[in-house]
């Protein structure tokens, strides 16, 4: 138990993370029924899927979960109108600051997450009325900043008095024990979802996971100030090959459009982008979202010398 797990009603202090395209109604619900907050990931798509999708997770489960508002969405106004008037439980945000629509949310008596990189936005959004925030480090999949979650989180606890939750790197029971030794109350995992049962992505995704190994994902885009790590394959690489030649960032664009999209839905091992984090050579099975957190938690009960309560 910690103020996380107080604060929204849930078993375990383990939040499943936003992941666009392949974090819908399916692994949401699983991960809350298992006691955790499962997330709906809206990345890219607009308010209508969103509505779809809430309606869908609330006849596939009764505890609470959350949406994920990435605010790089250029329907973020509306979306984030959405989540206010469907009365979400939590919401977490991604690549930005929430700022603007914090004092929506708390009116609507929404439990506010954000996703912070640094230690200055987290302060921030302290400030503003965010009731924790999920320090997520390098490691992570997905569009990330510049610190290691080793070092962010421990920095992050230090100037806020809000729970932190930690992410990146994290998918076992050390991950975190680890978490909780830096002074985290839960943690946000994304990668060990990708592989799990009841995630709704194409079989060669989890596989790409599965297969991965500790050296398996590259970062590109950092010499345009758009980081996104992912597992690397023959899209990568041409992506790095032309951003280290010095092809400009609106050019390199169109070879990623539909990129996520086509690692997804289609599989599409070639031209597609499976986001994952450093973590997912630490993955090698595909198992029940239930498994995968009640044995996390097991694990680092035993690390942390506490026994599982009943
Ligand atoms: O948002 C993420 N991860 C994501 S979003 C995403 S969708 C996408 N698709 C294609 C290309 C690029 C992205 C895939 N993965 N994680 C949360 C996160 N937020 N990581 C880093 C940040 C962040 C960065 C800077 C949050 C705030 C921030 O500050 C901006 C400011 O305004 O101060």
């Amino acid at each position: 138990m910690t103020r996380i797990t107080d604060l929204i009603g849930i078993k375990y202090p383990i939040f499943q993370g936003g992941m666009a395209w392949v974090a819908d109604w399916h692994i949401a619900a699983a991960v809350s029924e298992a006691g955790g907050l499962g997330i709906i990931g809206v990345g890219g798509a607009d308010e209508n899927w969103l509505r779809d999708q809430i309606k869908k997770c609330r006849e596939a489960t009764d505890k609470p979960f959350g949406v994920n508002l990435m605010l790089m969405n250029p329907r973020a106004p509306e979306i984030a109108k959405v989540i206010a008037e469907e009365k979400v439980k939590v919401v977490t945000t991604g690549a930005g600051s929430p700022e603007k629509y914090m004092a929506m949310w708390k009116k609507a008596g929404i439990i506010v997450v954000p996703v912070i990189a640094g230690v200055a936005l987290a302060k921030r959004m302290q400030q503003c009325g965010a009731d924790a925030v999920i320090a997520e480090g390098t490691e992570s999949g997905g569009h990330i900043g510049e610190a290691t979650t080793m070092t962010l989180v421990p920095q992050v606890v230090d100037a806020v008095s809000i729970p932190v939750i930690a992410a990146g790197g994290i998918a076992d029971g050390r991950g975190v024990a680890a978490a909780f030794m830096l002074g985290a109350e839960g943690v946000q995992c994304g990668t060990v979802f990708c592989a799990c049962d009841e995630v709704n992505v194409h079989q060669n995704y989890k596989d790409m996971v599965i297969k991965a190994k500790d050296n398996s994902t590259r970062v590109t885009g950092r010499s345009y100030g758009h980081p996104v790590r992912q597992i690397r394959n023959a899209l990568s690489n041409k992506y790095l090959e032309m951003e280290q030649s010095g092809v400009t960032f609106e050019e390199l664009e169109g070879l990623t459009v539909g990129s996520l999209r086509k690692a997804v839905v289609e599989g599409d091992t070639k031209e597609g982008t499976f986001m994952a984090g450093q973590i997912a050579g630490l993955v090698n099975e595909i198992r029940p979202a239930k498994v995968i957190i009640e044995s996390m938690f097991e694990q680092a009960d035993k690390l942390m010398g506490r026994k599982l309560e009943a």
